[in-house]
């Protein structure tokens, strides 16, 4: 297992490399290229100049969250064949820089959805939750203006407005696309797509959907075991794989982490470990907390067996964070609470590993 700390770039992020470099046991991080429109090509020599900042702090570029998967591909437009050639240029790029694992997802126009991005907890802490209620009366621009009022000022990873801009003409377009439709469409991805990640040993990860649910009627297929399988079977190589998140699958409690984990780590397929733990507060109802298992849902010890046990050898990052100690930060992704959690992990890690 590899420990990495998601970062989103000297502008970009309140954290700088300087701090990351300082939690113990993190060996690289976890980056992307923000000022690239979805769809463009990634040029190399700004590939190559993050790596190289990068590994002056004596760290390591091999994860890329996320290259984003253009609307035009996953609504399967005749379009898309000339995105799907740049996001080909893109792996080939990023290939020769040394990247191994690629994170995107394949969710139509919304990515990951909270409805409170600033819950204070008795504590005193921040966090982020959900609550389905909320969704169901919302109208989805004013979801849109929430997270942006509640993002400290950062914009938040898929959330950029440029693209949601459009947002009533991509939920007409989305009219004829159900879920089968959706799997076919990322099979053509796939199928276009894994033999250049073959040729440049670049291993693809899909993000589950999160939540992993159907909302405002928009179709999510990345979303239980059955489905995952599914994806993974689309292209059978090793190339197509998963970004096992446990915090988004298990946001939907009839997913059992630890069991996926499991499943298909003896596959092969789990390039990227999101660890995560939530709250769970009612029916669809939940809220973020510190990765300590006794302040969450989930066992994380039964999550970090589950991957040694697999001889997990991909790459493992905290996930979202609460907000302590004062820090203003992006939500989820504050230094701190993120610092701890790659110790907690670091520390479950080790006694798991003595004790076997
Ligand atoms: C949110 C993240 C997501 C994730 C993408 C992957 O904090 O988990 O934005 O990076 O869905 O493409």
């Amino acid at each position: 297992m590899k420990m990495t700390f998601r970062w989103f770039g000297e502008k970009d992020d309140s954290v700088t490399l300087d701090q990351i470099r300082q939690i113990p046991g993190v060996s690289g991080i976890v980056g992307a290229l923000y000022d690239v429109p979805v769809g463009d090509v990634w040029p190399i020599e700004k590939i190559l100049d993050l790596k190289k900042k990068v590994e002056s702090y004596g760290l390591e570029l091999e994860v890329i969250e996320s290259v984003n998967v253009h609307e035009d591909i996953k609504l399967g437009l005749p379009t898309r064949d000339r995105y799907i050639e740049n996001y080909k240029e893109t792996i080939k790029n990023l290939g020769k820089a040394g990247v191994k694992v690629v994170c995107y997802n394949f969710m139509p126009v919304f990515d990951w959805i909270r409805t409170n991005l600033n819950e204070k907890l008795p504590d005193g802490s921040y966090v982020m939750s959900y609550d389905e209620d909320k969704i169901r009366g919302i109208d989805p621009l004013k979801l849109i203006e929430d997270m942006d009022k509640g993002s400290n000022g950062f914009i938040l990873p898929g959330w950029e407005l440029d693209r949601l801009k459009e947002l009533r003409m991509l939920f007409d377009m989305y009219k004829d696309v159900d879920e089968e439709k959706l799997f076919d469409n990322l099979k053509y991805f796939l199928e276009n797509i894994i033999p250049t990640c073959e040729e440049y040993d670049v291993k693809m990860a899909i993000h589950p959907d999160d939540p992993p649910w159907s909302l405002f009627g928009l179709p999510r297929i990345v979303t239980c075991k059955e489905n995952l399988e599914r994806i993974v079977n689309l292209v059978d190589s090793p190339y197509n794989g998963l970004t096992l998140c446990s915090g988004s699958l298990g946001s939907n409690p009839e997913n059992n982490i630890p069991e996926l984990i499991r499943y298909f780590g003896k596959m092969g397929r789990i390039h990227f470990g999101h660890v995560r733990n939530i709250k769970f507060t009612g029916e669809g109802k939940f809220y973020e907390t510190s990765h300590l298992s006794s302040d969450g849902s989930f066992d994380m010890f039964e999550i970090m067996k589950a991957y040694y046990d697999i001889g997990f050898e991909g790459y493992i990052r905290p996930d979202h964070g609460r907000m302590i100690w004062g820090e203003k930060a992006r939500p989820g992704y504050g230094l701190y609470d993120r610092a701890l959690g790659v110790a907690y992990l670091n520390g479950l890690w080790e006694a798991i590993q003595k004790m076997s």
